[in-house]
């Protein structure tokens, strides 16, 4: 009702009064940021949300983006460049719609851009681009990646060189419909739709040598409680959504994701890219706006949480807007609570 619209605007309001962090650019809409490290500097790989009018559903429909723009800055608290579009989804002869959260790696003098799209029979594969710069424009592949499926492409580059894709999200990101290793255009429009099963996991795959296909099928990413047993799909505060990202801390395995319908950010520690990982707890309390999306980067000895909220839209989901803060590990390795409207 319009009466309870006005209530969750009036609380956002309140909550971004408290906010933590400011949005780091406020004339185009982003969110999802992948942020690298390249040169020395910080490039951040963000979706582009814009408002195409498409109505809201369970699945997602309104994020309907078209377009990726990369931000560069020297370091936090700097300025923030928009290097305009960098990807468009007219130039990627196999996409549908909804260019939905990406991420980049370089290697070898190129520097690579993985983004899901819907292909002309909207089911979510991943594909990749290539530049000779960071900021693009980027080329795409004619073709999405072999094998690929779902959504949130996250790449980690190990400390042998050895690069790895995770991926998935459940619900809108279609990974639920490929429970049994094909595409099911009927599957469940959430998840297994049995609380008492191990949860669906992300999935990794190497990537090959050149960076464009994978060098494996797709594995799961085990996360386990401390008992050493999976995740079940009742398990919402906990069990994987969407949003993978791994980051390697005193040479152990942080996978972090996001819970999706419980809105926290979440992580597990383990001795392997592959995992298992051992669920640790929530590290960040929900943002204004259903999703919750991240990433964690080292610059300089610190670390940096970027992530979203929907502070310039005023609380529309769709509209979100990327901002950074400093996140700590303490002295046992556990990554410190993050409440993004503290102040
Ligand atoms: O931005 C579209 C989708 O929303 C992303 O792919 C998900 O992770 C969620 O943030």
């Amino acid at each position: 009702s319009g009466g309870a619209k006005q209530e969750a605007e009036k609380e956002a309001d309140g909550a971004f009064k408290g906010a933590i962090s400011k949005p780091l650019v406020t004339d185009i809409y982003t969110a999802d940021p992948s942020a690298h490290v390249f040169n020395g500097k910080i490039y951040i790989y963000p979706s582009h949300d814009i408002d195409a009018g498409t109505p809201e559903n369970d699945n997602g429909d309104h994020f309907d983006m078209k377009d990726y723009h990369i931000l560069s800055m020297d370091s936090i608290g700097g300025a923030v460049t928009d290097h305009g579009v960098a990807l468009d989804i007219k130039d990627i002869p196999w996409a549908g719609r909804q260019l939905w959260a990406p991420d980049a790696a370089f290697k070898d003098g190129t520097y690579f851009l993985y983004f899901p799209v819907k292909d002309k029979q909207d089911v979510f594969r991943i594909g990749v681009a290539t530049s000779k710069s960071p900021t693009g424009p980027f080329k795409p592949e004619p073709k999405p990646i072999e094998g690929s499926y779902s959504i949130d492409p996250a790449v980690f580059t190990d400390t042998d060189g050895n690069s790895y894709m995770y991926f998935g999200g459940i619900w809108g990101g279609q990974l639920q419909r490929w429970k049994d290793g094909k595409y099911d255009a009927n599957g469940s429009k959430t998840d297994l739709e049995d609380d008492k099963l191990p949860s669906l996991n992300a999935k990794i795959a190497k990537l090959s040598p050149n960076m464009k296909e994978f060098a494996e099928a797709p594995k799961d990413v085990v996360v386990v409680d401390k008992d050493g047993k999976p995740m079940l799909t009742g398990d919402h505060d906990r069990r994987f959504f969407e949003a993978a990202w791994v980051h390697k801390y005193n040479g152990k395995y942080y996978f972090s994701y996001s819970t999706g319908d419980t809105h926290f950010l979440a992580y597990g520690i383990g001795d392997s890219p592959y995992g298992p990982f051992t669920y640790q707890g929530a590290f960040m309390k929900p943002v204004v706006g259903w999703t919750t999306h991240h990433s964690i980067v080292e610059q300089n000895g610190k670390w940096l949480l970027f992530y979203h909220d929907t502070e310039v839209s005023g609380g529309k989901t769709h509209l979100r807007n990327v901002k950074v803060t400093e996140l700590k590990h303490d002295a046992n390795g556990k990554i410190e609570m993050i409440d993004p409207y503290s102040k």
